[in-house]
């Protein structure tokens, strides 16, 4: 049976490095026919028209049909997956409130409309930016869908700490792991090795130990990964999109198949109370994947001083945004 998949924002640049990704099963694997529903807002309906042709003419085999749409209610019919890449943009001179604002608009409307037209199980990850809140704005309107089916993408900022290190080290990418994202998708983020390992000269070693250097890891790694997003938007005028595609596929690709024995991957979920993160809130953790969708909050890590203080920043960033929200949403 097919698997029905929306992505909204479809017509913006983010989707169009992800759509092929995802049509040719690169997430759900090479077996698994895929619908694909492309929703954007009213006036993109031409750009949408020319997205449908392209993925007609990439004649792939997994890819079943294609739905554009600007209507919520055939965008999220019976989805399985939804990706919700489209948000309000920040725009030059907006305040944070003007932004959240127009956003919990958005998210409370595709909030509502999950509940109403997608399947029960569906599984949502949420682009979008402020990505935390607005999936937590869209859960908290999606009544009975269970909450932990709403995530937020933090794996590029994952793959950011990962390569980072593998770079540092002079070793290929997947030599690296269990790099974790802890807390907003923001310059708040604390991108944290202390629990990675890393494959040097065929020993497993602990990234702090392998790296050698405290103050980088402390100060530059840190930065660099929480300032990568301008740093792009900076040279390229625009932001990531080719390896934000990656990234929604990584985040996916580990939560429908499972991580593997040992290996924890960052994700954007509903906080349980774990390493003191207030219960509610949508902050990113190490978790571990089944193959039957499920995911587990990684616990008992260490936490140390250093750790505490950048957890609780961006934790702080966090109930800010979601205070702000509220006013909104009531
Ligand atoms: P684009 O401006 O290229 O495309 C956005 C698309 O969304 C447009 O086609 C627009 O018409 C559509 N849209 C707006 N409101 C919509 C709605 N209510 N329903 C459906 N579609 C809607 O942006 P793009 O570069 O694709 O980025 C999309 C979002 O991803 C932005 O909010 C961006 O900040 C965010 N990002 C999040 C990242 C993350 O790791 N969580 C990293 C990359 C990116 O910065």
């Amino acid at each position: 049976m097919a698997l029905r998949v929306v992505v909204t924002g479809a017509a913006g640049q983010i989707a169009y490095a992800l759509m092929y990704a995802l049509a040719k099963g690169d997430v759900f694997g090479p077996k698994q026919p895929i619908e694909l529903v492309l929703l954007d807002i009213s006036g993109m309906e031409e750009a949408l028209r020319g997205l449908v042709m392209e993925l007609t003419d990439c004649a792939l085999p997994l890819l079943t049909k294609i739905i554009p749409t600007v209507d919520y209610a055939v965008g999220f019919k019976d989805v399985d997956v939804a990706i919700l890449v489209g948000a309000m943009p920040r725009r030059e001179g907006m305040e944070r409130k003007d932004l959240l604002k127009a956003n919990v608009k958005i998210f409370k409307g595709q909030g509502e409309a999950i509940n109403e037209h997608a399947k029960k199980n569906v599984k949502v990850v949420v682009i979008g930016n402020p990505a935390n809140t607005n999936a937590l704005i869209c859960k908290k309107y999606a009544k009975d869908i269970p909450a932990e089916n709403f995530t937020a993408l933090t794996r590029l900022d994952q793959n950011r700490a990962q390569a980072q290190v593998a770079e540092r080290l002079g070793i290929p990418n997947n030599d690296v792991w269990n790099c974790i994202i802890w807390g907003n998708h923001s310059s708040t983020q604390y991108p944290d090795v202390r629990a990675a390992t890393a494959l040097v000269n065929g020993k497993e070693v602990k990234v702090h130990e392998a790296v050698k250097d405290e103050n980088w890891l402390k100060n530059e790694f840190i930065k660099t990964v929480q300032l990568r997003g301008a740093a792009v938007i900076k040279a390229r005028k625009l932001s990531s999109a080719m390896s934000a595609a990656k990234a929604i596929c990584d985040h996916l690709r580990d939560w429908w198949n499972g991580t593997p024995d040992g290996r924890w991957v960052s994700m954007g979920v509903i906080s349980d109370g774990s390493y003191g993160v207030e219960a509610g809130l949508m902050y990113s953790f190490p978790v571990k994947c089944k193959a039957d969708h499920t995911y587990e909050i990684v616990k008992d890590l260490d936490v140390n001083d250093f750790s505490r203080e950048k957890m609780d920043q961006t934790q702080n960033e966090l109930k800010d945004e979601m205070k702000m929200a509220m006013e909104f949403w009531w």
